[in-house]
């Protein structure tokens, strides 16, 4: 059986190699020519534990090729962007623009599912449309899903095996025979629903999460009102049965959670109130950081200070820095007085103003250290080494990561956030 995957990014790269390994023939396409020319040599555009591995094997054993076109195949799997706009609306450009592309390639019989994360009924107002209007009848010529993608990058290969699928037909047919594909490699259950359902199933999971992470943000900042530990008040909450509270941070990155709960409110503004309110209490995280940096700063009388971040990525141990809060945390920044160097150990090249690729360099002759993201390279890192070339021993952790004991005793004055005993 053969499979074409159009979109080669952080989730159509990684099924494909998966479908690939276990027994099918796939093509992979994608618009960017250098992505294809890069793969090509079997080199990656993008960081994945495990991903070259397994880029080497399939491609060595040829069972994935990949190019700027697609190719006829039994199956059709959309693993393309879907971006929100300037008016937080989704572009659903490329889920468009994907589905026409495959039209000329598809043969009575084929099945066309969809990974994209999209506003729920695209699939039935978006790419419904675009099939028929093609003169394909579809549930007769042709089938059609939606298969979200569930994974979490960091461990993208374990969550595709592991987890469960939602699996949502435009019929009961397509959703079987999506089933069926997927059950080659799934460990976790396949829970067959309608296309509309999955979709919103996909878009709700995000908007949980996001509006979690809001109340979390919440019960911070409130924290650092009323003199409490934030981080260890939810820690012993969720000792309770039913509580589990997620962490707080300097804001909401990558291009799912921050995104996928604009989906919804897009569609109903009227009802989406805590969802939208949530969304722009996340988003105001890094200028709450900034806040808190300046703060900290002031108390400290530190005169012209200059600063380390740490951390660029939008979360810990990888290399993607879309939506990070970093980014937002400097451009903050530079309309302060406030002189800084950004370094993260995941990030080899120079990719932004003020940024460096040595920990040396970046905390050398500087008055606060502050911590954005989870590496867990940050942990093992030496606070007396550290502190010996800057001017002020000041960290603030936005993360709750560091161990405040060993960097108390290497002389910080340790700060985090939401925990304003310190
Ligand atoms: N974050 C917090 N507090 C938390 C958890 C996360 O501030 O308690 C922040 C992170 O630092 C990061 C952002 O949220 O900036 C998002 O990170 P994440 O690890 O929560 O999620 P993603 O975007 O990497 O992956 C999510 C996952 N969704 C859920 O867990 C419900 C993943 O399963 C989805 O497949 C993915 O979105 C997606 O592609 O939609």
């Amino acid at each position: 059986k053969k499979i074409t995957v159009i979109g080669l990014g952080y989730i159509g790269l990684p099924t494909s190699i998966i479908f690939a390994k276990h027994g099918f023939q796939v093509h992979g396409m994608d618009v960017n020519r250098e992505v294809i020319d890069k793969l090509s040599r079997k080199e990656l555009h993008i960081e994945e534990p495990g991903l070259q591995e397994a880029l080497d094997e399939v491609m060595d054993a040829g069972r994935l090729t990949v190019s700027v076109e697609p190719e006829e195949a039994d199956a059709f799997i959309i693993a393309v962007p879907s971006p929100i706009t300037e008016e937080k609306t989704a572009n659903l450009d490329y889920v468009r623009k994907g589905t026409e592309s495959i039209v000329p390639y598809l043969k009575k019989g084929n099945l066309v599912i969809l990974e994209s994360t999209v506003p729920p009924r695209t699939v039935e107002d978006v790419m419904r449309p675009v099939l028929e209007e093609a003169g394909l009848e579809i549930g007769e010529d042709l089938y059609l899903s939606h298969s979200p993608e569930r994974v979490i990058p960091g461990k993208i290969f374990q969550e595709l095996e592991a987890n469960d699928r939602i699996v949502g037909g435009v019929d009961k047919k397509s959703a079987e025979m999506t089933k069926d594909l997927y059950k080659s490699f799934v460990d976790g259950e396949i829970h067959l629903t309608d296309a509309t359902t999955a979709e919103m199933v996909k878009v709700i999971e995000n908007t949980y999460r996001d509006v979690n992470i809001a109340f979390a943000n919440e019960i911070a900042k409130i924290s650092d009102q009323i003199g409490v530990n934030g981080w260890e008040a939810i820690k012993l909450a969720n000792y309770h049965p039913r509580v589990n509270i997620h962490q707080p941070g300097p804001g909401v990155g990558g291009h799912c959670i921050a995104v996928d709960p604009w989906f919804l409110a897009e569609q109903q503004p009227e009802i989406a109130k805590i969802i939208k309110l949530s969304r722009e209490t996340n988003d105001d995280m890094p200028n709450y950081t900034v806040r808190r940096i300046l703060e900290i700063l002031d108390q400290h009388q530190v005169d012209n200070p200059k600063i380390a971040l740490l951390g660029l990525s939008f979360k810990g141990n990888v290399d993607d820095m879309r939506e990070s809060p970093s980014l937002k945390i400097m451009e903050h920044l530079n309309k302060t007085n406030i002189e800084y160097a950004a370094y993260d150990p995941h990030i080899k090249d120079i990719r932004l103003p003020h940024q460096v690729t040595d920990l040396d360099e970046a905390v050398e002759g500087k008055d606060l250290i502050v911590i954005l993201t989870d590496h867990k390279k940050f942990r093992a890192y030496e606070p007396s080494k550290i502190g010996g070339s800057m001017k002020t021993k000041l960290i603030f952790d936005t993360k709750n990561l560091l161990d405040e004991e060993k960097w108390t005793e290497a002389g910080f004055d340790f700060v985090r956030l939401g925990d304003a005993k310190n």
